[in-house]
């Protein structure tokens, strides 16, 4: 099988790669390990920056998002009682969030390549990635038990954390940087009714908690837990009570409480590789850079990288231009250094640490929030992050 861009994974940097390089009639095929109905069907992020919006628009694509989806032009603290709601469309200069489930932007950029008539090879596993320095390099997969190859230009290594493209990247060509943070959440979705029509963040002494939603009918809640906390450890009440401790502290709010469709516990990370490239591959996404997800950055990340990639790809078949894909990885890694920042400080920000300082980052947190409610100034530089950042 020969195309010219092979891209491993079909998630959304993937599959939003796929589709613009179709727009600028580049041939691809989307290698997928697992089948069309997991993919479609696993809850991960919901918070869309304006620019992802944007993108899927480009691609005529955000009909249903645009239908089912919710605009959010503000989000609020609970901490302590007090609850401080920062207007992010004021503060941000117009710029408004999306709610809309990741596996929602999934089934959609699917649906349209299916429709397209576009290869996506779904329970075919990339197992190796060779001749990477060579202009034609080559993925090695396996479907039904059967290896073949499939040869390409270039390979676009989208398939994530546990993927195989930042694997392939040659001892002492590349440069890994790493935390792991100590605590992880713990993910509910409910048949239950927001509280409210925005994103509630819940600073406790109790722990971190978010009430977040993906539609009028459906909840999107999580709690910080132990890192490897079993989730056995959680039946239905003391989720429900263990939210109401942490998020219900202001103005008698309580959470609506209804039957648990999907749980998971999450580990939280921030993760960088540079070079997100080496010879023919280049990384996007998940498989080049992980950020907690206190942010909400990691899909609107893995869905810039595509855009930039998409960009460097076009230059170099319309005109063999190469310094776009010369300078990718840099051009990637401005945008993914701001987010990991910013995802680094809110994580920071809201979890509880233990006290192993004797209450040092437990004051630093509440003064820095109340910094956030008092100084319009860092309201709107918080605000500009969160809603995502235009040009970096
Ligand atoms: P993805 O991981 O989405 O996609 C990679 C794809 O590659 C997968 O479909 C995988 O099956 C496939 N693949 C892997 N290895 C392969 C191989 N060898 N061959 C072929 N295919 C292969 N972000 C937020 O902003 N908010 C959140 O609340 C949030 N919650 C999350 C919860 C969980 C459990 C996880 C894991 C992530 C969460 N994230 C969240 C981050 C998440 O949204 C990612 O940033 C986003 O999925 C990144 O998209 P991709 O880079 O496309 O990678
Ligand atoms: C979500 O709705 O899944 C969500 C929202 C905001 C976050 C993280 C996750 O910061």
């Amino acid at each position: 099988v020969r195309t010219q861009v092979a891209i491993i994974g079909a998630g959304p940097a993937g599959l939003s790669l796929a589709h613009l390089l179709a727009r600028e009639g580049i041939q691809s095929v989307v290698l997928e390990n697992r089948s069309r109905d997991y993919v479609e069907q696993r809850v991960r992020a919901g918070v869309l920056e304006q620019g992802t919006v944007d993108l899927l628009d480009g691609l005529g694509l955000g009909e249903r998002l645009h239908r089912e989806g919710m605009v959010h032009n503000g989000l609020s603290f609970h901490v302590h009682g007090r609850r401080i709601r920062l207007n992010l469309t004021e503060l941000s200069g117009g710029r408004s969030i999306y709610v809309y489930g990741q596996q929602e932007v999934v089934k959609d950029l699917i649906a349209a390549r299916v429709a397209a008539g576009a290869p996506i090879l779904f329970e075919a596993e990339a197992v190796a990635l060779d001749d990477l320095t060579s202009p034609t390099p080559r993925v090695r997969f396996l479907q039904h038990g059967d290896e073949d190859v499939l040869e390409c230009d270039f390979i676009a290594g989208c398939d994530g954390f546990h993927g195989v493209s930042h694997q392939s990247l040659p001892a002492g060509k590349a440069h890994v940087y790493e935390r792991e943070y100590p605590f992880a959440w713990l993910g509910v979705l409910a048949a239950a009714r927001p509280n409210e029509a925005e994103l509630v963040y819940a600073r406790n002494p109790r722990g971190f908690a978010l009430h977040s939603m993906r539609s009028l009918d459906i909840t999107r809640l999580y709690l910080q837990v132990e890192p490897d906390e079993p989730l056995d450890n959680w039946p239905d009440k003391r989720i429900w009570d263990e939210l109401q401790a942490r998020l219900g502290t202001t103005e008698g709010w309580s959470v609506n409480r209804g039957p648990i469709l999907e749980r998971g516990i999450t580990a939280m990370r921030s993760y960088v590789v540079e070079p997100m490239q080496f010879g023919r591959l280049l990384l996007a996404g998940d498989a080049a850079h992980i950020v907690p997800p206190t942010g909400a950055r990691g899909m609107n990340l893995a869905m810039a990288d595509a855009r930039v990639m998409a960009s460097a790809l076009a230059a170099y078949y319309s005109g063999r231009r190469t310094e776009l894909l010369e300078r990718y990885s840099d051009d990637c890694l401005r945008r993914v250094w701001r987010a990991e920042y910013f995802s680094w400080y809110l994580t920071t920000l809201l979890h509880k640490h233990g006290d192993t300082d004797g209450g040092l980052l437990d004051r630093s947190q509440v003064a820095e929030l109340d910094h956030l409610a008092t100084s319009h100034d860092a309201a709107v530089a918080f605000a500009k992050n969160y809603v995502g950042l235009e040009t970096v």
